[in-house]
């Protein structure tokens, strides 16, 4: 096999010819009227589309589409799959598609039923579905679970749990729960609010981003204008990250004129900290030390608008240098000269992704971060703040809709009173802990509003097996995925198409990362033709609701009106009153107490409140703990799992990662002293064994990583790991997981 030099940027030109590839193919025009359409992006949570047309953000600014967006929506104008399609195929023949080749199918566009003991998937009637669901939601409602995936709308997440909880089930568990729940519960414990307090706007004014765990190159393409547009006006990005994400050293924005992408693209980072993975408490708390130390901390402001903060300096004062350097692995010289800067900067804003928060202690992570930008007075100022960056494009939403195990105590006595009931007070599964329920027998019905719960999970094998035992899974889906063939369920599993935003003949609302509410037009679908039967996601959930529920205490027949369920929400979720005129005005609005332009926040004294972030003790096991005889050659690394630019979650639309130099998915990324040490070369193939799995045949690729890391794509990498959770969010710790690379 050919390699194909690095490219020396992100972005760049490998992006504008995807652009022409697909918007010159035989789909281009759809594509192009489909990106035109008044609706949010499919692809993550940055939130582009809406206002003028589909290209224009949250600012109103023009040209905003990143190709990933592009990717998503050319796979969504998919042709449907064959009428016959599941008749030629029987499950197992299904079971050795790859994700991507999933993916490519097509568009799901009838229901489907496998019954346990059948080799084949068959199309069945919307009646049929209904009655399979009627019985499998009347079932003790702790044996009744459902879990979703951010791309649906506010409507149909708002349905849902109100479904959910009228049944007296808690159980709702939700992708963010891999994903940025420790932004969620640290924040709120900091700041009383879980999202980020930056808006679009307010980024606009920083001087300085420190950008945490983020390969924003790849998965937030937009978020990089703005990093570019910062460096413009002389302000400093500071990149806390083990592995060197080509576009966060230099990245060619297509949105920008041409002379960027010609000569190689702007540059971002200003300091490019590479920190061992797990321990950015450690890093966080040297850079409070350091600020301390140089008399670079905001007494006054936390005096007047903040409780803990001398318990924090105090840990970081009684923290030796020694210790800090040893469990970040940053030199103190490098802490100096960051915390300098972040001290030095007026505004300063702290976003970040995966890399924080997919870790044991990833709600000491976040709250580090909260620390370091109270002791600075850096929130609750125009041009500051936290900004977690959201993944899903509406995961966000979800949350707010009440979708979470940890609902709002506001949310809990508005639904009760919309109900005539008090609420379930059990708490409720979250993703893992539906996952080990399943797993005890303990689930009956699971209900999957998108998503692909089996490979989002650690641990396949057990994945498998617990999503096994459960006897009725409905997969509500728009394109076929792993989980379809893998996650089967003991007597019914179901596969139920739905339209997808921008097909949808009513209104929805989506709510971006930066807390902005969008109205998405009502659209057309290619696949309205005789053969197929597809509804919208809230017809599925208002038609099962009615029949177990009926008309009272609500009209869930009535509900199929999204403008009424607008009505509901703008009653019952905080700071969404606004939705309640969006019909009339079409006034897309930033949800009410959210962004914090001053140092005043919701906690019960107004204050924020710090305390103490431990550092985390990190081992590397040895090899004997991997159950092998000493093999001739082999290293333990610490594996972290994450994305291409390729792929969404666990989608795969491209096998190759040409920024990383990764030719296809099974490939283990690592430093080349590692390489060198156990007497590997570059592109030889090895075995990767975790505490739950191994995989044959990795290609080595040598990378610009840490020594001692790997890293290596998802969900391909989860069948090595049963990953350890943080207790306080449930959160799996992916960007962790230590591995023997042998021979
Ligand atoms: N193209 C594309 N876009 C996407 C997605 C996608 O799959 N593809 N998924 C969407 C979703 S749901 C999400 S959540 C986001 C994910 O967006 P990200 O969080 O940016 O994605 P990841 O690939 O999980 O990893 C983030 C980075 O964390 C770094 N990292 C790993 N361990 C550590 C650590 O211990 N400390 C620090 N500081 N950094 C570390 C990795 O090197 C990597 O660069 O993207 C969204 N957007
Ligand atoms: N090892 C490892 N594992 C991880 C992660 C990691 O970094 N490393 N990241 C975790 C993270 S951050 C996340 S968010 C999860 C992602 O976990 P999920 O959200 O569960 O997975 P996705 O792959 O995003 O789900 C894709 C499927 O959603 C369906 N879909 C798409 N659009 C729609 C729609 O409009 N409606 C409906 N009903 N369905 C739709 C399609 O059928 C598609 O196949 O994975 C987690 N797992
Ligand atoms: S940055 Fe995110 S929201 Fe914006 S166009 Fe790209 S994928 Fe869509
Ligand atoms: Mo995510």
């Amino acid at each position: 096999m050919s390699h194909s030099p690095k490219p020396e940027a992100g972005g760049g030109l490998p992006v504008v010819q995807y652009w022409l590839e697909k918007s010159l193919s035989p789909q281009g025009l759809k594509l192009w009227q489909t990106l035109n359409h008044k609706s949010a992006c499919l692809s993550c949570a940055w939130g582009t589309g809406g206002q003028q047309g589909g290209f224009v953000n949250e600012a109103g600014e023009y040209l905003q589409r990143c190709a990933k967006s592009v990717e998503a929506i050319a796979s969504e104008l998919q042709p449907p799959l064959a009428a016959n399609f599941f008749e030629q195929y029987s499950i197992q023949e299904l079971q050795q598609l790859n994700s991507q080749q999933c993916d490519r199918l097509g568009r799901l566009s009838y229901p489907l039923l496998l019954k346990a003991g059948d080799s084949h998937y068959k199309r069945i009637t919307w009646e049929q579905v209904y009655q399979i669901a009627d019985k499998a939601f009347r079932q003790p409602p702790e044996k009744v679970a459902s879990y979703s995936s951010g791309r649906s709308s506010n409507e149909a997440a708002y349905l849902l749990q109100l479904m959910m909880r009228a049944l007296g089930s808690n159980n709702l568990a939700d992708c963010s729960d891999l994903c940025h729940a420790a932004s969620t519960v640290g924040l709120k414990q900091v700041f009383g609010s879980g999202t980020s307090m930056v808006s679009l706007e307010s980024l606009k004014h920083a001087d300085c981003v420190v950008l945490v765990g983020s390969n924003a190159p790849a998965n937030h393409p937009r978020l990089m204008n703005e990093l570019i547009k910062l460096r413009e006006r002389n302000g400093k990005i500071i990149i806390i990250n083990p592995q060197i994400e080509v576009g966060l050293v230099k990245f060619a924005s297509p949105a920008f004129p041409i002379k960027y992408l010609l000569t190689g693209g702007s540059d971002i980072s200003t300091f490019y900290l590479q920190p061992i993975p797990g321990s950015d408490t450690a890093l966080f708390v040297g850079i409070q030390k350091s600020l301390i130390e140089q008399n670079l901390i905001k007494p006054d402001y936390l005096q007047a608008y903040t409780t803990g903060w001398q318990e924090v300096i105090k840990y970081a004062q009684q923290t030796s240098w020694e210790t800090i350097t040893s469990t970040c692995g940053i030199s103190h010289e490098e802490i100096t000269a960051v915390a300098y800067t972040i001290g030095k900067s007026e505004r300063v804003v702290f976003a970040w992704a995966m890399g924080i928060t997919q870790h044991r202690n990833g709600v000491d992570n976040v709250k580090s971060i909260a620390n370091t930008a109270l002791l600075t007075g850096n929130a609750g100022k125009l041009g500051s703040g936290t900004m977690p960056i959201r993944g899903h494009s509406n995961v966000q939403g979800f949350g707010s809709m009440g979708v979470t195990i940890r609902l709002r105590e506001e949310i809990k006595q508005a639904l009760s009173q919309l109900l005539g009931h008090p609420l379930n007070d059990t708490k409720g599964y979250d993703a893992r802990a539906l996952i080990d329920a399943a797993e005890a027998g303990k689930i009956n019905s699971l209900l999957c509003l998108g998503g692909n719960f089996y490979a989002a999970n650690p641990d396949l094998h057990q994945a498998q097996t617990a999503l096994g035992k459960i006897k009725t899974i409905f997969y509500v889906a728009t394109k076929p995925n792993l989980g379809h063939f893998h996650g089967l369920a003991a007597e019914n599993t179901l596969i139920l198409p739905v339209y997808n935003r921008f097909e949808n003949s009513h209104k929805t609302t989506t709510e971006s990362g930066n807390n902005f509410v969008r109205l998405n037009n009502e659209g057309k679908s290619h696949l309205q033709s005789n053969n197929s039967d597809l509804i919208s996601e809230v017809e599925l959930i208002t038609k099962i609701a009615h029949r177990l529920h009926g008309e009272t205490p609500i009209n869930w027949r009535k509900l199929q009106d999204t403008s009424y369920v607008r009505q509901l929400i703008a009653k019952t979720i905080p700071g969404y009153g606004k939705i309640g005129e969006i019909d009339a005005t079409q006034q897309e609005f930033t949800i009410d107490g959210r962004i914090f332009t001053e140092p005043k926040f919701p906690t019960p004294d107004g204050k924020a409140q710090l305390s103490v972030t431990p550092l985390p003790e990190l081992h590397i096991p040895p090899i004997s703990d991997f159950n092998i005889s000493p093999p001739s050659q082999g290293i333990v690394v610490i594996l972290g799992t994450g994305r291409s630019y390729g792929q969404h979650n666990t989608v795969v639309y491209r096998t190759e990662d040409k920024y990383r130099g990764m030719p296809h998915r099974h490939c283990i990324l690592l430093n080349p002293q590692d390489i060198k040490k156990a007497g590997f070369e570059e592109h030889q193939r090895v075995k990767v064994r975790g505490d739950g799995g191994e995989l044959e045949n990795i290609e080595i690729i040598s990378g610009a990583i840490r020594e001692g890391v790997a890293f290596m794509f998802y969900p391909e990498a989860n069948v090595l790991f049963k990953a350890e959770i943080d207790p306080r969010c449930g959160t799996p710790a992916y960007k962790r997981v230590p591995v023997l690379v042998y021979r």
